[in-house]
């Protein structure tokens, strides 16, 4: 379907956003159900004041500096993440030196060829986890949700998985990665699980993300490794939902 959406309209942004989805489960690269995982993405934002929550900021940084000290890091891409921000995940795995690799809820070999095509029009030079390569498996996890790449997660120390599924997001940790997230539910299994959660849209963490690696790339390893060690995600997900319940607090339907 074929909808024009007036430049004018207060939600152009958001119902842009929601027909580029729709057009994306129609080539594959997003699950039906990642319409679903998307409006209660949308959900949250609302309550975010649909721009970057105070703590998320200190969560980019502790991201940021994660990616860059680690030794082997990856790019878990799945088709939500694909079709928000494809350009935007190429630089920063040229910024960060973490490869890409396409990792799936609802895994099928066409809708991995779908994704990596995504990311190669995007300007990747490489993509993992498709096809055969995804030999290794998650344990614990079962049927194809658990296939990872030996190249890639597989042989990862830190692991980047935005808009993941609890279940895996704990496998991945007890298989000792360090795991980096982004939920904008604060409440959600993945963003308690993660090390790393940015609790804010993809769409805009990625960019804010790609400025803190370029600005923190030269700073020396132990700082680095201090921004990290400093950082307590139990903590930051606390601040995260005192700033959802602020807002709440502070909404006002005066004037209306
Ligand atoms: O492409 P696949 O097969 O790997 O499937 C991807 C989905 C997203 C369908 C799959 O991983 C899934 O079902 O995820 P969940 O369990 O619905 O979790 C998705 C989480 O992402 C939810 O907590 C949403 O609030 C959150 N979310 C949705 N959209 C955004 C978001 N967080 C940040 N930015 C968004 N734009």
């Amino acid at each position: 379907m074929d909808i024009h959406v007036p430049k004018d309209h207060p939600r152009y942004q958001s119902i842009s956003v929601r027909e580029k989805l729709i057009e994306m489960v129609e080539s594959k690269v997003v699950a039906p159900a990642g319409l679903i995982a998307h409006g209660r993405g949308e959900a949250f934002d609302y309550l975010c004041g649909e721009d970057t929550p105070k703590p998320a900021y200190r969560a980019i940084e502790a991201a940021a500096a994660c990616l860059l000290t680690a030794k082997h890091p990856v790019l878990s891409i799945n088709g939500n993440a694909a079709a928000l921000c494809p350009e935007d995940l190429v630089t920063l795995s040229q910024l960060s030196g973490a490869p890409m690799e396409v990792n799936l809820f609802y895994r099928t070999v066409e809708r991995e060829k779908a994704i990596a095509e995504v990311l190669y029009k995007a300007g990747a030079k490489e993509v993992l986890g498709v096809g055969d390569e995804a030999s290794d498996s998650i344990p614990e996890i079962g049927s194809e949700r658990r296939r990872i790449d030996p190249r890639g997660i597989g042989s990862a120390d830190v692991v980047f998985v935005p808009l993941e599924d609890g279940d895996r997001t704990e496998g991945l940790v007890g298989m000792g990665k360090t795991v980096i997230t982004i939920d904008l539910n604060p409440l959600s299994r993945t963003a308690r699980k993660a090390n790393i959660s940015i609790v804010d849209n993809i769409i805009r963490v990625i960019p804010l993300l790609n400025e803190a690696v370029e600005k923190l790339k030269d700073r020396k390893r132990e700082e680095l490794e201090k921004i990290t060690a400093d950082f307590s995600n139990q903590h930051n997900l606390r601040a995260s939902l005192d700033f959802i319940a602020d807002q709440l607090h502070s909404f006002s339907f005066e004037g209306e």
